[in-house]
């Protein structure tokens, strides 16, 4: 007989029974790990295009190929590399844009900063219960403290420190280190880079930079500088670039009527993304001096090709200068590759351009590494961090203003041997390949064991 007291004691345990296995096996772990499997997961964080995001893109394909799951969270505007769409390991979550409406700029940012929030916040709770968070810093805001509170889930966090955030919106608004935004970011900046599992940097100058400023313990810094990626590669020996370059549909018809690289005519490139921290000015400004030196001393001066890659807000101010100047002895042209096609074009030039300058003063250009990884020698304007990258007379030649890039480019075309040295220092440069630095930088942080 069974009395009415225990028959109520009785279904309860068996509702606590019942309620175990389904607390045990499906609540807790959908709480904690969502829809994660068993393999290693790292989020890579970026807020912004990822396929304008090349060093994010290596991560992604490193980790992946170590078989970890790569959940790639970043803005989609333009198209995706194919290495990353093809890739079974990696999973692409695409940040929704906004479209700015009208109101003041601060209110636009306020509006932007808190639609990200929102946006981010519900991708972190669909990615909950991965290993490790990687992003890339700046941007910084949001994101920085977002990752920050997202460690209490027992993600650990790693900041990839590409730029210093504050010093960029510095130049932005005018060099003043005072703008209130400035300072707010500069604050958040400070403040949660401290609760970082571990930090990578661009360059030794950037990691000083941090220790010394911000105060992280040296120990938990790797530095790992940016590689030119696989695609980037020197034209072999074998090739013939002459027939190349008269077969090669993205290029052939831009070179001007008895342009011919055995008499000594050269090619040269640059890449930009026409913002005012590159001053493409100073390039044309050089090419018009060298017009005049054609002109008035030296008829024997090589012809010059010369592309400039990429697009963006200034563009159409130089597409001007350069059409309302008469060219003799230059050509410039404007481009848009693809991804596919820039590696090609890279390769069958004879030096790159480079016309950064760092707002911090602490990272170097990607497209530099790009133009050596292509065995090109790089003709660099210069800041003091870029020794870590470009030696002046080993792999490149640094100027500082449109005269002494004139006179670059009158040594570096004219001279036969000098090219020959410093194609050997970028072909050296260009052997050192982003999959062994960034192998040793993730043993160094315990991140990857060795295999
Ligand atoms: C994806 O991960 C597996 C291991 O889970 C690995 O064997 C494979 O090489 C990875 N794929 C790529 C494209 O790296
Ligand atoms: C990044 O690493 C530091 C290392 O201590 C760690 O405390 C901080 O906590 C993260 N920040 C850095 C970079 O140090």
């Amino acid at each position: 007989m069974i009395e009415e007291g225990h028959l109520k004691w009785i279904s309860i345990l068996i509702a606590v029974y019942l309620t175990v296995p389904l607390l045990g096996y499906i609540l807790i772990p959908y709480l904690l790990y969502g829809n994660r499997s068993t393999k290693k997961r790292i989020v890579l964080y970026v807020l912004g295009d990822i396929g304008h995001s090349p060093r994010m893109c290596y991560h992604a394909l490193s980790f992946s190929e170590r078989g970890w799951q790569v959940e790639f969270c970043g803005y989609v505007e333009d198209s995706l590399p194919r290495a990353i769409v093809d890739d079974p390991n990696i999973t692409v979550h695409a940040i929704p844009t906004y479209r700015g409406q009208s109101g003041s700029k601060v209110v636009l940012m306020f509006r932007k900063v808190i639609l990200q929030i929102f946006a981010i916040g519900k991708q972190l709770w669909e990615l909950r219960g991965s290993d490790y968070l990687l992003m890339q810093n700046p941007p910084t805001i949001p994101i920085l403290p977002l990752a920050v509170f997202y460690r209490f889930t027992g993600c650990k966090l790693i900041i990839d420190w590409h730029n210093l955030g504050y010093s960029i919106l510095q130049m932005k608004f005018g060099g003043s280190f005072w703008h209130p935004i400035v300072v707010v970011h500069y604050i958040v900046e400070r403040l949660f880079a401290k609760f970082a599992t571990y930090n990578l940097t661009v360059t030794k100058a950037m990691k000083d930079y941090l220790v010394k400023s911000f105060g992280l313990n040296p120990k938990r810094i790797a530095v790992l500088y940016d590689r030119p990626a696989a695609q980037f590669q020197p034209l072999s020996e074998t090739c013939d670039r002459d027939s190349m370059l008269k077969t090669e549909s993205f290029i052939k018809d831009h070179l001007p009527a008895e342009f011919d690289i055995k008499k000594g005519d050269k090619i040269i490139v640059t890449s930009t993304s026409f913002t005012a921290d590159e001053d493409i000015g100073v390039l044309l400004g050089a090419l018009k001096i060298y017009e005049n030196s054609y002109e008035k001393f030296d008829q024997e001066l090589p012809k010059i090709m010369c592309f400039i890659t990429g697009k963006g807000p200034l563009k159409e101010k130089y597409v001007k200068q350069v059409m309302d100047y008469k060219w003799q002895r230059c050509k410039i042209e404007f481009l848009w590759l693809t991804a596919e096609d820039y590696p090609k074009l890279l390769r069958l030039c004879d030096y790159g351009i480079s016309l950064h300058t760092s707002s911090s003063g602490l990272d170097l250009p990607m497209k530099i590494l790009d133009m050596l990884g292509s065995g090109l020698p790089v003709i660099a304007s210069n800041y003091p961090v870029l020794d870590e990258l470009l030696q002046h007379n080993v792999n490149g030649l640094k100027f500082i203003d449109r005269r002494e890039l004139h006179e670059s480019l009158i040594f570096a075309l004219k001279d036969a041997e000098i090219y020959k040295t410093l194609r050997k220092g970028a072909l050296i440069e260009a052997e050192n390949r982003w999959d062994s630095s960034w192998k040793s930088a993730m043993m160094e942080l315990k991140i990857i064991q060795e295999n």
